[in-house]
């Protein structure tokens, strides 16, 4: 099979075309990525001689530069990452969210639609579903919770999201939508919660936790979301959405002392901060669906992987200083002194 993935010099894409090329060798893998800010080509660099990999550098939202990529490599598959995925730049800047994440998005489906594509995967999220709160911890997102956003980000991916089911309806395309909670692992850009904290505490740095540390999310290991779209791709039902999660809720402050705990260090590097504007207070995936139809079972513990991310970014040094070293420290500065 080609598949087109997009976004795979970020986080989750470049975690997907490792893992990938290692258990489908008989695949090709063709990755368009814009490289903004989150994108990393040494996220890519170990497969960048891999004769099944090939990067083409585009905008999702560039509609020429996309049709001539369809045009020259016909894809099967196009498994959609891009996106801007930041909550926080996406309450400083909404812009650009809408136009890469709807646009962009609105791009490649009119593309898969020209070319025929096999299937279109559509990387969406948890936070489309808005939050829960935290005193009912009987409840949980389902495929059929109401679409309800907080922030500019989450708008724009249920944009997304919603943009997709009406392609399956109206053109009857074969859609598959995925809606995955938190995600942890190798290759996080620092702005994020886990890497963010991991990296400040390595360097005996403050921790900014915002508001009390009360709000829950449900963490992932990223190569466990990776498997579960595959198999979405490989064996879903076209034109379905379905839930990613492995039901591990925790508070903010549950995970950062667990971080400080593994690596040794105090807690008093703690810091509590200016809350998150409309800060969505709990996340908790219902992954029945999944299970039931696919099989889908998370692999890695939480305890487990945490401990292989930390080891990930003592190992990796300078993957994320160089990330550290550019433009990320204006944005650091703009976000965090003196909030
Ligand atoms: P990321 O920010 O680490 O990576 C995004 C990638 O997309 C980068 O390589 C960037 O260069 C690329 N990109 C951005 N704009 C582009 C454009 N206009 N054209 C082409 N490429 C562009 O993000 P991530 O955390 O890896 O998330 C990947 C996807 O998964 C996103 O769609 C996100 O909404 C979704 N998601 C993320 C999580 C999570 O916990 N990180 C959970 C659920 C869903
Ligand atoms: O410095 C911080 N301090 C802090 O307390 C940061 C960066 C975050 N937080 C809190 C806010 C959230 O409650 O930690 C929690 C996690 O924050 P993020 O890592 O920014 O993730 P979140 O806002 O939950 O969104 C993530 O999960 C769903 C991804 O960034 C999205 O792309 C994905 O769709």
């Amino acid at each position: 099979m080609k598949l087109l993935v997009t976004g795979g010099a970020g986080f989750i894409g470049g975690n997907f075309i490792h893992d990938t090329l290692e258990h489908y060798p008989e695949d090709t893998i063709i990755c368009v990525d814009k490289l903004t800010y989150a994108g990393n080509m040494e996220t890519l660099a170990p497969v960048m001689d891999n004769e099944n990999f090939i990067f083409e550098k585009a905008d999702i939202a560039d509609a020429p530069a996309i049709r001539k990529i369809f045009e020259k490599h016909r894809p099967d598959c196009v498994i959609n990452f891009a996106a801007e995925s930041h909550v926080d730049r996406s309450i400083d800047n909404p812009g650009v969210f809408l136009t890469t994440n709807i646009l962009g998005t609105q791009v490649l489906l009119d593309a898969s639609r020209e070319y025929d594509v096999k299937r279109y995967h559509q990387v969406s999220t948890d936070e489309v579903y808005g939050d829960l709160p935290l005193d009912r911890p009987d409840l949980l997102f389902t495929e059929e919770t109401p679409i309800h956003t907080s922030s500019p980000y989450s708008a724009s991916k249920a944009g997304a999201d919603l943009l997709c089911q009406a392609y399956a309806r109206t053109f009857k395309m074969p859609i598959t939508i995925s809606r995955c909670s938190n995600c942890y692992g190798p290759y996080h850009f620092p702005e994020k919660l886990i890497p963010l904290m991991l990296i400040n505490a390595m360097q005996d740095k403050s921790l900014p936790v915002y508001g009390k540390g009360e709000n829950v999310r449900d963490w992932l290991f990223v190569i466990d979301h990776c498997r579960a779209i595959n198999l979405i791709v490989r064996k879903g039902t076209p034109g379905e959405v379905y839930n990613i999660g492995g039901h591990n809720e925790r508070t903010n402050i549950d995970v950062v002392k667990t971080i400080l705990h593994q690596l040794g260090k105090p807690e008093s590097l703690i810091s509590y901060v200016t809350d998150r504007p409309g800060h969505d207070m709990r996340y908790g995936i219902d992954p029945t669906k999944i299970n039931n139809e696919l099989g889908w079972l998370p692999e890695t513990k939480f305890e487990d992987g945490l401990s292989l991310t930390i080891e990930w970014y003592k190992n990796n040094k300078t993957w994320w200083q160089n990330v550290l070293d550019g433009e990320y420290q204006k944005y650091y500065e703009k976000m965090y002194t003196q909030r």
